[in-house]
């Protein structure tokens, strides 16, 4: 990998570009069945044999729901200006409809409040894939009558914390769930099914629609968006196949998404496509769709490169690779966001996800994560070169906050720039965590030179 850019030549950002750091409910949390919450698809999941690389569950994950003011107070020492998190649906709403579990709501209400008095703005997905197991009874999010359910549970989120929160996403990456949860069946609710899983991504961002309406209608003051996992799909080769490919994997992966909620239309060759197994609408869903945003998330790993001849494999290739096996290309982000601005008419974006899994050693209380640290400066990078080149961007997150449950990989994978031991529940500081609070340090007294030196004095 090349030298990351050291931190004086990583240009200086706007003073209200906000840094962040990111985790999800499920991912984190733990305390699965306590204080009345409900179970999700994923603690089912998790009990199908062989689905989970380490048999693992979320039953405890990193136990944050009982570490929420120690977890805070490391988020603040980070010197960020944000934390993106997740509410569990379950955990507000056990059953997905009726009745509300107050402990639930109380601890993401001890959770904003907490972020407040420490200065951190805070920021809230909605769904972060942990629909509540009841719901899939009846069909989950390929039955119409969950979006409606959604759009309850997040009229009554933002009627007790909307007051308080910077940003609401609806959902965090719709094609994960539509695609992997439905179609492949890699992820919860393990379902093999193409004409389900695009029913299942039409009432995900029909649900988004209804729900920015709703909130809008209910005086809600919180930027409203949604975040999507966008990549730039490139061709293996020249050849006419591995271009309708790469044509057609974009198409699935990035035009499905951004048209209707820009456009309002799905894309013609995606539908044609599909067929049979095209998403049934109502008269009014893409209108609806397409309401418009404050803001879209942008949650940015690596490419996709497209092969007729199966997985094309970085390694094979000589690419570098991270834990998860994908490649390491900083300036595909640069690439993406400036062909999401060329294409479409957008609100301000934030990278609301970007990091990398390595393999990590806790030796002596310290962690060398250099290839993270590389891999993240080097990403926020190639957001300044996109801004350079005129695209409008608002913030970055660093994907996590913590090492965490990843998802079907289990606790394998390491994300997180604090270590997580999982026996003790022992946080420690990796470097990039270091790297991270010393370069933000550097951006604010780039900033504030004054203020920075008061604070010194
Ligand atoms: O851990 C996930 C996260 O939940 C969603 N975006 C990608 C991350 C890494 O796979």
């Amino acid at each position: 990998m090349n030298a990351p850019p050291p931190n004086d030549l990583l240009p200086e950002f706007p003073a209200d570009f906000v840094w962040g750091v990111a985790t999800s409910a499920f991912q984190i949390e733990g305390a699965a069945r306590e204080d009345g919450k409900g179970p999700s698809i994923w603690d089912e999941f998790c009990r199908k044999p062989g689905v989970i690389a380490d048999h693992s569950t979320g039953d405890v994950a990193c136990d944050h729901y009982h570490r929420l003011d120690a977890d805070l107070d490391l988020i603040a020492s980070l010197g960020v200006d944000a934390y993106r998190f997740s509410v569990s649906w379950p955990r507000v709403q056990p059953h997905g409809v009726g009745a509300w579990n107050e402990p639930g709501l109380a601890f993401y209400e001890r959770l904003v409040d907490g972020l407040l008095a420490r200065g951190i703005k805070p920021y809230l997905t909605l769904n972060h894939w942990d629909l509540p197991a009841a719901l899939q009874a009846s069909g989950g999010w390929g039955n119409r009558d969950t979006v409606y359910r959604f759009v309850d549970y997040a009229t009554q989120v933002a009627a007790r914390l909307g007051d308080r929160i910077t940003a609401i996403t609806t959902h965090n990456e719709p094609w994960v769930m539509a695609c992997l949860g439905h179609e492949t069946g890699e992820f919860a609710p393990g379902i093999k099914d193409r004409a389900v899983a695009t029913q299942v991504s039409h009432h995900l961002l029909l649900s988004h629609g209804l729900a920015l309406q709703a909130l809008r209608a209910q005086g809600c003051t919180s930027r409203l968006g949604i975040v999507l996992n966008l990549a730039p799909v490139v061709a293996a080769t020249q050849s006419a196949e591995d271009q309708a490919i790469a044509r057609l994997k974009d198409g699935r992966l990035v035009r499905w998404y951004m048209d209707p909620l820009f456009k309002q239309a799905y894309p013609a060759d995606i539908l044609e496509f599909l067929g049979r197994d095209a998403p049934r609408m109502e008269a009014g869903d893409l209108r609806d769709i397409a309401t418009p945003m404050d803001f879209l998330g942008v949650n940015y790993y690596s490419r996709r490169v497209a092969s007729a001849a199966g997985h094309w494999d970085p390694h094979a290739h000589g690419k570098p690779v991270t834990d998860m096996g994908w490649e390491v290309y900083p300036q595909g982000l640069t690439e993406l966001l400036l062909r999401l601005d060329h294409d479409y008419a957008l609100p301000p974006m934030y990278i609301t996800e970007n990091g990398a899994a390595f393999k990590d050693q806790l030796l002596a209380g310290q962690v060398h994560d250099d290839l993270r640290r590389d891999y993240i400066s080097r990403h926020i990078a190639a957001v300044a070169d996109a801004m350079r080149q005129g695209v409008r961007m608002q913030g970055y997150m660093v994907w996590s906050l913590l090492d965490n449950f990843e998802w079907a990989s289990g606790y394998a994978k390491r994300f997180g720039i604090v270590h997580v031991d999982y026996a003790t529940q022992q946080r420690t500081l990796k470097d990039s965590a270091l790297w991270y609070r010393e370069f933000l340090r550097q951006q604010k007294a780039k900033q504030m030179p004054g203020l920075v030196s008061l604070e010194r004095a």
